[in-house]
C-alpha cells in the first residue's frame, strides 16, 4: 500500500472498479481508516486508462453517505426498527414461507433493480433465488429500459443477450439514436471515456450523426443533429432501410451466407418510403435519404440506439431496425461496425449450428395478459398484479425487492406506492430507507461499495474492448456489516425453507451444478472430468471468488482447469490488479447465433406481425405536447440525490420547454407549471430553453423524494417531482412489455 501526499499518514490507496454507471472505470481510492477520502482515475487500468467523471470523483461521498443504513430494519408494531441480522432473517423466513405455501409460488414476486447489474452479488444470487422460488412473478428494471433490445436480439440472433456494440474506436461513421453518452457515459455499450471516443472519431475524420428531440451535449458534438418527433424512430429507420433497397445500396459483404429473408424484408418495408414517414417523424424525406446514403457510403459505420429508441411504443421494432441497418450495410460483425463482445465469464463457446431459438409469451401476466419476455413480466404491471384480484390466480402478496425503487422508477408510481402498502410481506435489500423500501417489513442493507468486491459480469459482455478486471473490497467489512452476497444467500435459504443453513451451501450447490453440467458438455474444456476434482481446484477467499474462478476457468479465455495452462484463473487476475486486456472485438459469426435456422433471421414472424401497427403510426401527428426524459451527468436514476456534491447547479428537476410553446401557454422561465398526464399530475418549475424541440417538454426521472417515512435527508430537502406519476402504466411496447416513458401526451397549465 503506497502513501499519498497531502493526506494523513495512515492514508493508503486501493483500486476499485467504479459501479456508478456502465462505463466501469478503474478508480484509485484514497482510504483513511475505513473512510474513502479521495478518488481518481487509475491511469494503469487496462480499459479506462485514467478516465473519471464527476460521479466517480464523488465515490467517497456516495460511499460514506451518513444516511446509508448500517443495520437491518424490522417492522414491529407498524414501525421499522433497528434489529439484528438474526432477527431480520427470522422475520424473512416467517414472512415469505407461509405466503408461498398457502397461495403458491407466483404469489411471491421478485423485483430486481438497476444496481444489481453493478454488483457481483446482484449477478450471482438473484438467478438462484428465482429458481428456488419457482415464481413467474418476476419484474425488473429491464422492462423500463432495454427489454426491446433483448427481444430483437432474441428474434434476430436466437439469443436475447447477443447484443452487438458499436466499435467506437475504429468506426468511420456513428449514427447515434436516442442516447446522450456525454451525460450518461453510455449504455449497452461499455466504454470508459465515451466522450473522448466521440471526439477521437471526429479527429480521425469520422462523422457523428445524432437523432434526438433535444439538442443534447452529445448532439452539439455531432456533424448532423436531427430533432425527430419522439416515438417515431422506428419509422425513420424503416425508411432508411427502404432507401437502401430502393437505391441498390444493400451490401451484406461477408455476412451474406449467414443471413436469411433479405428479399422478404425488402417486400415488407416497401411502403415505408421517406416521403411516407416524413410527416410523422417531422424529418424531411431528403434528409432521410441522405442518412441512408451516408451510412452505405462510409467505409465502416455503426448504428447505435438507446433509451430514446427503447422506451417508446415501437421499441422492439426500432431496436430490430438498428441491427437491420447494420446488417444491410455489411457492418454487423466487422471491425468498425457493430460487433459481439466475448467476455471472460461467457460460457465456453459451443460449435456454430442451429439452436433452440427465442420464445416469447410462454406465459402471461394475470390481469392484462401481457406476454412474458425473457422470463419477465412488465414492471408497468406490478401495481395491478398486486392490487387486482382475478379468477385466473392469486395476486402477488409478498415481494422480494433487491436494489430497486419502482415507486419512482416505474410507471404509475402513486398506485404502486399504495399497492406495496397492501402486501402481506415485503423485504427490501437496499442501503437506503427510500420511497420503496419504506413499505418493507424487513430492510436488509448491503455494505457500501468500498466494502464490496467487484467484477462486471454484465457489462463486460457489452464492452467495446474485451478485457477482464476484478477488485477485492478496498476496505474490510466493518463490524456488524454483512456482505451483499451473504445477505442474498441467507435470503435464498430463508425463502426456501432452509433458514439458518450455512450460506456457503448456496455457492457450493451452484458450483456442483455448473461443474456437473460442464463435464457432460462435449465442447467444454471440462468434458469427461470428475466434477469433484475440478471443484477442489477452485481458489478464492469467498463464495463469489470461487464462483468467479470457476467461470473464468470454464470460459473462452480460461485455463480449462489445467487444459490451457496460460489461460485465465482468479489467481492470474489477482496478479494483474489493473486488469488484463483481451484485445479488440473481432468477428464471431456464425458462432453466437442460436436461431433454429442457425442464421440471422432478418424478418422474424413476431416482428413482421407488428409492422401493421407501425404502418398505422404513419398517419399520426400528435396535436398536443409530448413529454420525454433526460439524464444529468451527476445523477443516477433515483438514488444519488442524497449526495450534496452530486445535486444542485444544473442538476435540477425542472420542466424544459421550448420558447414558442412557453409563450403560447403563458409559461414563464422559473415559474411553476402544472403537468397533467393519464396517470396523474405534478407541478414543476419551468426552464425555457430551445435545447428541446417545439411540441416537446422534458422532465428527468428519479425525483419525488417528498414522501414521509424515508431517511434521505438531503434528497428530501429538494425533492423534485416524480415524472412517472404522470403515467398510468397502460402504455407499453406490446412485444417486449417495455414501458413507454418517452413521447407521452401531457397537458400544461401555467400556475402563475
Ligand atoms: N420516466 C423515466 N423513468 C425511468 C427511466 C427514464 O429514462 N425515464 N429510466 C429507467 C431506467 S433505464 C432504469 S435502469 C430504472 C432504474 O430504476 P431502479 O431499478 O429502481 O433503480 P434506481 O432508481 O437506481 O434505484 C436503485 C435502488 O437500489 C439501491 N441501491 C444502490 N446501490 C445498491 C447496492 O449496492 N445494493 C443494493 N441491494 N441496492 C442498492 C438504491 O438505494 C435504490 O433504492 O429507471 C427507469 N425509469
Ligand atoms: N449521469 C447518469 N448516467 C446514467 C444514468 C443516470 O441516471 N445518470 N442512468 C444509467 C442508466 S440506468 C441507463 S439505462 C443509461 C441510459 O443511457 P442513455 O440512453 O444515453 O440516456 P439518456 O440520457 O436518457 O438519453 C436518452 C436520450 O433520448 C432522447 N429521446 C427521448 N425520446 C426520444 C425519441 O423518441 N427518439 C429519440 N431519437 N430520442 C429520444 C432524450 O432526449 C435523451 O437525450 O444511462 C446510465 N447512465
Ligand atoms: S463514467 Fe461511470 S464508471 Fe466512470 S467514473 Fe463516472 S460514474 Fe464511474
Ligand atoms: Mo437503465
Amino acid at each position: 500500500m503506497s502513501r499519498t501526499s497531502g493526506t494523513t499518514s495512515d492514508a493508503r490507496t486501493a483500486l476499485r472498479i467504479c459501479p456508478l454507471c456502465e462505463a466501469t472505470c478503474g478508480l484509485t481510492l484514497t482510504v483513511e481508516g475505513s473512510r474513502v477520502t479521495g478518488a481518481r482515475g487509475d491511469r494503469d487500468d487496462v480499459f479506462s486508462k485514467g478516465f473519471i467523471c464527476p460521479k466517480g470523483a464523488s465515490f467517497g461521498a456516495v460511499d460514506g453517505d451518513p444516511d446509508r443504513l448500517r443495520t437491518p430494519l424490522v417492522r414491529k408494531d407498524g414501525e421499522l426498527r433497528e434489529a439484528t441480522w438474526e432477527e431480520a432473517f427470522d422475520a424473512v423466513a416467517a414472512g415469505l414461507r407461509p405466503v408461498a405455501e398457502r397461495y403458491g409460488p407466483n404469489a411471491v414476486g421478485i423485483v430486481l433493480g438497476n444496481p444489481n447489474v453493478h454488483t457481483m452479488a446482484g449477478a450471482l444470487y438473484p438467478p438462484v433465488l428465482l429458481a428456488a422460488l419457482r415464481t413467474r412473478s418476476l419484474f425488473t428494471a429491464s422492462t423500463v429500459d432495454q427489454m426491446p433490445k433483448h427481444v430483437s436480439s432474441g428474434l434476430l440472433f436466437g439469443d436475447a443477450n447477443a447484443i452487438p456494440v458499436p466499435d467506437l474506436d475504429r468506426t468511420d461513421h456513428l449514427l447515434l439514436i436516442g442516447a446522450n453518452p456525454l451525460e450518461s457515459n453510455g449504455s449497452l455499450c461499455t466504454a470508459p471515456d465515451f466522450p473522448g471516443k466521440l471526439k477521437a472519431l471526429k479527429a480521425r475524420g469520422g462523422t457523428l450523426t445524432v437523432i434526438d428531440p433535444r439538442r443534447t451535449r452529445t448532439a452539439r458534438l455531432a456533424d448532423r443533429h436531427i430533432a425527430i418527433r419522439p416515438g417515431t424512430d422506428a419509422l425513420l429507420l424503416a425508411a432508411m432501410a427502404q432507401v437502401l433497397f430502393e437505391e441498390d445500396l444493400v451490401d451484406l459483404g461477408d455476412l451474406a451466407p449467414h443471413v436469411q429473408d433479405v428479399a422478404e424484408l425488402r417486400a415488407e418495408l416497401a411502403d415505408f418510403t421517406p416521403e411516407a414517414v416524413a410527416g410523422a417523424c417531422d424529418v424531411d424525406a431528403d434528409t432521410i435519404r441522405a442518412l441512408a446514403r451516408e451510412l452505405a457510403a462510409a467505409p465502416t459505420a455503426a448504428v447505435y440506439a438507446r433509451i430514446g429508441s427503447c422506451t417508446v411504443p415501437h421499441g422492439t421494432l426500432a431496436s430490430w431496425l438498428v441491427d437491420v441497418l447494420n446488417i444491410l450495410t455489411g457492418n454487423l460483425d466487422r471491425p468498425g461496425g457493430a460487433l459481439f463482445p466475448q467476455a471472460a465469464t461467457d460460457k465456453s463457446p459451443r460449435p456454430a449450428g442451429p439452436g433452440h431459438g427465442f420464445a416469447l409469451g410462454r406465459w402471461h401476466s394475470r390481469v392484462r395478459r401481457h406476454p412474458e419476455a425473457k422470463g419477465e413480466l412488465p414492471l408497468s404491471a406490478l401495481a395491478e398484479e398486486i392490487d387486482t384480484a382475478t379468477a385466473e390466480g392469486e395476486p402477488v402478496r409478498a415481494l422480494v425487492v433487491v436494489a430497486a425503487n419502482p415507486v419512482l422508477s416505474a410507471p404509475d408510481g402513486a398506485r404502486l406506492d399504495k399497492a406495496l402498502d397492501s402486501l402481506d410481506f415485503m423485504v427490501s435489500v437496499d442501503p437506503y430507507l427510500n420511497e420503496t423500501s419504506r413499505h418493507a417489513h424487513v430492510v436488509l442493507p448491503p455494505p457500501p461499495p468500498s466494502q464490496s468486491p467487484h467484477h462486471d459480469f454484465a457489462f463486460n459482455t457489452l464492452a467495446v474492448r474485451n478485457q477482464v478486471r476484478y477488485t477485492r473490497p478496498a476496505v474490510p467489512l466493518e463490524t456488524g456489516r454483512m456482505a451483499e452476497s451473504e445477505i442474498l444467500a441467507r435470503l435464498i435459504l430463508a425463502a426456501t425453507g432452509m433458514h439458518g443453513a450455512d450460506p456457503s451451501a448456496v455457492d457450493t450447490m451452484v458450483i456442483d451444478q455448473t461443474l456437473g453440467k460442464a463435464v457432460r458438455e462435449e465442447h467444454s474444456p471440462a468434458h469427461g472430468r470428475d466434477p469433484r476434482e475440478l471443484a477442489a481446484q477452485l481458489t478464492g477467499d469467498t463464495g463469489p471468488e470461487r464462483r468467479l474462478d470457476m467461470m473464468l476457468r470454464l470460459g473462452p479465455y480460461g485455463d480449462g482447469f489445467g487444459v490451457r495452462p496460460d489461460g485465465l484463473t482468479l489467481q492470474k487476475l489477482l496478479a494483474h490488479p489493473h486488469g488484463i486486456d483481451l484485445g479488440p472485438l473481432g468477428p464471431r459469426l456464425p458462432q453466437p447465433l442460436k436461431t433454429r435456422s442457425g442464421k440471422v433471421e432478418l424478418l422474424p414472424q413476431p416482428l413482421a406481425d407488428d409492422l401493421p401497427r407501425l404502418r398505422a403510426a404513419l398517419a399520426r401527428r400528435p396535436d398536443g405536447l409530448v413529454l420525454i426524459g433526460r439524464r444529468h451527468l451527476r445523477s443516477n436514476n433515483s438514488w444519488m440525490h442524497n449526495v450534496p456534491a452530486l445535486t444542485g447547479g444544473t442538476n435540477r428537476c425542472t420542466l424544459h420547454i421550448h420558447p414558442e410553446d412557453a409563450e403560447r401557454l403563458g409559461v414563464r422561465d422559473g415559474a411553476d407549471v402544472r403537468v397533467k398526464g393519464a396517470g396523474g399530475e405534478v407541478v414543476a418549475p419551468a426552464e425555457v430553453t430551445d435545447g428541446v424541440r417545439p411540441g416537446v417538454v422534458s422532465l428527468p426521472h428519479g425525483w419525488g423524494h417528498d414522501r414521509p417515512g424515508t431517511r434521505m435527508r438531503h434528497a428530501s430537502a429538494a425533492p423534485g417531482v416524480n415524472v412517472n406519476q404522470l403515467l398510468d402504466g397502460s402504455l407499453l411496447d406490446p412485444l417486449s412489455g417495455n414501458a413507454v416513458l418517452n413521447g407521452v401526451p401531457v397537458e400544461l397549465t401555467a400556475t402563475s
